[in-house]
């Protein structure tokens, strides 16, 4: 019965998801188009055998980069999503500032130049009827992940001691901005934390999922009790 449950929670989950995905990537990528692509199911052996290079408050992750058959490997952002998740993982939610202090100082002392994180903005089917999302631009953003919304946008977030959104960027205004829109009409609907790319040092910026970077993944709760419950004895 518990099994059961679990599974159906994580067919629901991934249903949510989906309008997300049809949404997120109606877009060219130097490889072409790529229609009709989904959230990917765990892999109960990729799971069993993830990379663990650090962990916090708990839920273990790992750079990309520093993983040897993903070296030199880029990824869009549901591509970056279903890499992380065959290994019971996702993109890496930004959630607290400790935790923002933690990602950003992996990033500063492994000079990466950008990661994809989870933050993606509710614009998909769902996502309407919404007042408490709007203006988008401010109250519309959240971790996918976990479904946990994004603070706004506009302000030092309640319980940090700064933005972590870019203050500048492509139009030398605050982020996020969606500039990509004016240039060819790509909405900038994914969160990336860039690296002094606008000489504003490390930041959030929104950026057109299509945009290919190295990624950080992180345990997934729901993917790991999922796994568990349907693979009798397998350690993870
Ligand atoms: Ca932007």
């Amino acid at each position: 019965m518990k099994v059961t449950l679990v599974i159906a929670a994580v067919c629901v989950a991934v249903s949510l998801a989906e309008p997300a995905v049809s949404q997120g990537v109606r877009t060219t990528t130097t490889t072409g188009t790529k229609p009709g692509r989904f959230l990917s199911l765990p892999n109960a052996d990729k799971c069993a055998k993830r990379p663990k290079e650090f962990s916090y408050r708990g839920r273990n992750m790992f750079l990309s980069s520093h993983v040897p058959a993903l070296k030199d490997k880029k990824f869009d952002w549901l591509d970056g999503r279903n890499l992380c998740r065959e290994y019971c993982m996702d993109l890496v939610g930004l959630e607290t500032q400790e935790k923002n202090n933690l990602i950003f100082r992996v990033i500063q002392q492994n000079d990466v130049p950008y990661i994809w994180t989870s933050g993606r903005i509710c614009d998909f089917n769902g996502c309407e009827n919404r007042p408490d999302l709007e203006p988008k631009n401010i109250f519309g953003w959240f971790w996918s992940a976990t479904r946990e919304k994004i603070q706004a946008t506009n302000r030092i977030p309640i319980g940090w001691g700064y933005n972590p959104w870019s203050q500048t960027g492509h139009k030398k205004r605050p982020q996020p901005d969606n500039a990509e829109y004016d240039i060819n009409q790509t909405k900038e609907q994914c969160l990336s934390v860039l690296n002094n790319v606008y000489n504003d040092g490390i930041a959030w910026h929104d950026v057109a999922c299509y945009h290919e970077k190295p990624v950080i993944c992180e345990d997934n709760d729901e993917l790991l009790r999922y796994v568990a419950a349907t693979n009798p004895g397998i350690r993870l």
